[in-house]
């Protein structure tokens, strides 16, 4: 018989590669979804009549389906990927952030061991470089001192230490992929390389006037989410529970993300000026169609992400550089091209 695993964060992008991952490795996937009023599982539509693929309701802020769902699925491995994920939302609902992405995790561990399953269920945090946050060293590796610098990296912070702590007192299999951002065709609209692929399209299309970015100095070590999947499930493989870092170890920045994306795009951009006065120019037409509003901006921001991902390679054998920075964009502005080809009507 198959392992069995159970995903929280089933619907979102991660969750969504990871059940296909897991399903091509013969496991049961059990996932675990929210009740809302529209339909908002698009990203696993297609795996909803799969053989092998399950879906529970369930919610990392209510304890009483997380023992039921466990009791009943019996997980030979748990990944806890559900979150309130976006870093500037956390400023306007840092109260439920931390419900989700802090207490949340100890729901899951506390609800494991009333299962009696402390011993047979490893477990996965989706932990990540927001912990990192006003950085005290670059690269970042796993001796890298923490500064979380949002609501959401704090509560990050408890579920990577609660997950240690478990780890330690009860002997439980249970570790840490500090992550780097990992985009993908499937990343949410409000994440900023998603939010300039999607934009990128339809300026080519003649279906937006304008992109409206914060912070363009930012920088990130993005990677595919595809790639990073299969990371989570080497990390329980291991002999010894561990925490990792999971990155590609090349840093870009926001600006740079947006040159190439206008330019798969079709597009060649320039940026001028400074500041909330900096804006990007469609070089063929003159035309401004970036520009800097400071609604996007955070009160804290983490600039300067840069990951290490040497244990993971040498531990684990993990390839962090399989899909280049490159490739990822073409993947992304390739499928948003044809995205927005089907759409109606112009976004202003
Ligand atoms: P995502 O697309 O935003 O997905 C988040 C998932 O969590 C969704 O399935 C969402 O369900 C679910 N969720 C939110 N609140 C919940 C709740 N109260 N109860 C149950 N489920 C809930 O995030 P992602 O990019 O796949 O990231 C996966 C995990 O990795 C997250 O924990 C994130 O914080 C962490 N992480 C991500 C990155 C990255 O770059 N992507 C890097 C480091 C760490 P709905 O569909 O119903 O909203
Ligand atoms: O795309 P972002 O919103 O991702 P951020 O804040 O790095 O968080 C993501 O990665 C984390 C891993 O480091 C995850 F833990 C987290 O769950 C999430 O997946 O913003 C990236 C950078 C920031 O510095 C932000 O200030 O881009 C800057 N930015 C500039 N303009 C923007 C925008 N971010 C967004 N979302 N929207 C903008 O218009």
């Amino acid at each position: 018989m198959g392992k069995v695993a159970l995903i929280t964060g089933v619907t979102g992008q991660d969750g969504s590669y990871l059940s296909e991952f897991l399903l091509d490795k013969g496991y049961d996937v059990h996932g675990i979804i929210r009740r809302s009023s529209v339909e908002r599982r698009e990203r696993i539509a297609h795996l909803e009549r799969v053989k092998h693929f399950y879906m529970h309701y369930g919610d990392l802020t209510d304890s009483i389906s997380l023992i039921k769902i466990i009791k009943e699925v019996q997980p030979d491995e748990i990944y806890n990927l559900a979150a309130q994920s976006h870093v500037g939302v956390s400023f306007e609902v840092p109260e439920y952030t931390s419900d989700v992405v802090a207490t949340g995790v100890l729901r899951i561990l506390e609800a494991v061991r009333i299962c009696g399953l402390e011993k047979k269920c490893k477990i996965y945090q989706a932990s990540t470089s927001e912990l990192f946050g006003k950085v005290e060293e670059v690269p970042q590796n796993e001796n890298t001192p923490f500064h979380p610098y949002s609501p959401y990296a704090v509560a990050k912070q408890y579920g990577f230490w609660i997950i240690k702590e478990y780890r330690e007192a009860y002997g439980m299999f249970c570790c840490s992929g500090i992550l780097f951002n990992h985009e993908s065709e499937r990343r949410g609209e409000d994440f900023v390389t998603r939010k300039i692929t999607l934009a990128a399209a339809r300026i080519a299309q003649g279906k937006q006037d304008k992109l409206y970015l914060g912070n363009l100095s930012s920088l990130r070590d993005w990677g595919y989410a595809k790639d990073y999947v299969e990371c989570m499930w080497m990390i329980l493989q291991n002999d010894e529970p561990d925490d990792y870092v999971i990155a590609t170890g090349e840093q870009h920045s926001v600006r740079e993300f947006c040159v190439l994306a206008f330019r798969k795009a079709g597009i060649e951009i320039e940026f001028s000026g400074e500041g909330v006065n900096e804006k990007g120019i469609d070089k063929a037409t003159g035309k401004i169609i970036v520009e800097v509003s400071p609604e996007f901006y955070r009160p804290t921001d983490v600039v300067n992400l840069y990951g290490d991902p040497s244990k993971a390679r040498k531990k684990l054998g993990w390839n962090p550089t399989k899909t280049s920075f490159e490739e990822l964009i073409d993947i992304m502005v390739s499928h948003d091209m044809k995205l927005v080809e089907k759409e109606v009507g112009t976004q202003l």
